[in-house]
């Protein structure tokens, strides 16, 4: 029973090839079957594939209230909450700063835009960057029970975050009480997590298959320079910058750390959701890594909500090639507005699919780009939403375990084992 505990992990990626090599067979066979459409990508692994997601967005507000009220009561000093908050933020916007850096740095480079004839028949209102000012007021819910019906990631936090820190105050036996309640609350969650991931390899599947049977490759050709600079930028950052940053800043190992990101990145790939990945990112960063439940159940939330390294790095290459494909000169100033718009608008989406396009709108008309811009790139862009929902929900790991180790609650004992937590499963 042990041996088969221990590969959820690979019955994830056979789930996840399998789906995909299904989808690529039935679009070979049978491309345009109607019985194919209606029983199987629009019937069944539809159905397969929504089910998992919503197992998963369905724990999501629960797990985050709860955790973080047990994990901010559980820190004694309040003032230790303003040094975690500025770290992680001040990370991850460094990061994210960086990675469209490096993504503008590489379209000017490679020029993915010069000479493509593309029109663009789509029209876009191009939605207002909210104003840092409104971004802050908006931290704090009016009503704590509408944030958390409404999924409002930033206003769940603020709200647990106050919740756990009058909780620690009132300590004595009322606060002992509810902490005592909170912690088995917490638990049956986590449990409850790891339940949902045995669904999984089937979730994966239907998502993969769904995916891999409808989507028109003809445009990923004719957008090709595009499709792969962003493809080839994503994965350098996801797995040389943030090997660098890692070893850098904390001297863990990255390939010990990659490796267990594996399950994260598949379920941040097949979702396109860094919020519906929360619950499977929490226990991962917690479980696996070592990090204390204190600050992972702070800084994963809050990195699904304001962390988008994946995002940006499309926003950049994406706004170099519209810029090439409509003949427009950027200056330097155009891109530092690029950079800094950019990461702002990160904060304020949250990780759902399909949000880096919603901001890249934003970003475009910072610029007096032609918004309509995105038409040329909205075919291509489900997969790479996939890919960089997977390099973003890495990112918040990697900032969780910087921060857990600068306050000296990583478990390096738990990081180094490879068995960890792998009995659950
Ligand atoms: N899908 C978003 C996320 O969940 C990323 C994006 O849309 O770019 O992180």
């Amino acid at each position: 029973d042990n041996k088969k505990k221990l590969n959820l992990t690979t019955r994830i990626v056979i789930g996840m090839f399998a789906g995909i090599a299904v989808g690529f067979l039935l679009k070979l066979l049978f491309p345009d079957s109607i019985l194919v459409e209606g029983y199987l990508t629009k019937g069944l692994f539809h159905v397969v594939g929504q089910i998992f997601i919503s197992s998963l967005q369905m724990l999501v507000v629960p797990l985050v209230f709860v955790s973080l009220v047990v994990g901010t009561c559980s820190i004694s000093d309040p003032s230790k909450l303003g040094r975690l908050g500025g770290k992680a933020v001040g990370l991850y916007m460094v990061t994210t700063a960086i990675a469209i850096t490096f993504a503008i740095f590489a379209a000017v480079l490679i020029q993915p835009g010069a000479g493509v004839e593309l029109q663009s028949d789509a029209t876009f209102e191009p939605s207002q960057a909210p104003s840092l000012a409104q971004v802050i007021i908006d931290l704090f819910p009016t009503n704590p029970f509408s944030a958390m019906a409404n999924g409002n990631m930033l206003q769940i936090i603020v709200f647990a975050l106050l919740f756990g820190i009058s909780m620690a105050l009132v300590g004595g036996k009322s606060g002992d009480r509810l902490k005592t309640f909170f912690d088995d609350f917490n638990e049956i969650i986590m449990k409850l997590v790891i339940i949902l991931m045995n669904l999984a390899p089937y979730g994966v599947f239907a998502l993969m298959a769904k995916l891999f049977s409808e989507t028109e490759f003809e445009t990923i050709f004719s957008l090709g320079k595009y499709f792969l600079l962003v493809f080839f930028v994503l994965i350098l950052h996801g797995v040389i910058t943030y090997s660098l940053i890692l070893k850098g800043l904390t001297g863990l190992s990255p390939w010990t750390f990659l490796k267990k990101m594996r399950e994260v990145q598949i379920f941040g790939f097949s979702t396109s959701s860094s919020n519906a990945t929360i619950p499977v990112t929490l226990e991962t960063v917690t479980k696996r890594l070592g990090v204390s439940n204190s600050i992972g159940s702070f800084t994963v939330p809050l990195g699904a909500t304001i962390n988008m390294d994946g995002t940006a790095i499309m926003q950049g290459v994406a706004t170099v090639f519209i810029a090439q494909v409509y003949l427009v000169d950027l200056t330097l100033a155009d891109y530092v507005m690029v950079v800094l718009t950019a990461t702002l608008a990160s904060v304020g989406t949250a990780g759902v699919p399909g949000v880096g396009l919603i901001m890249l709108a934003m970003v475009l008309g910072q610029v007096g780009l032609p918004v309509e811009g995105i038409g040329l790139i909205i075919g291509v862009d489900r997969l790479l939403d996939m890919t960089r929902t997977s390099v973003n929900v890495t990112g918040d790991a990697m900032v969780s375990l910087i921060v857990a180790k600068s306050e000296g609650e990583l478990d390096e004992k738990v990081f180094n084992d490879a068995e960890a937590d792998l009995k659950e499963r």
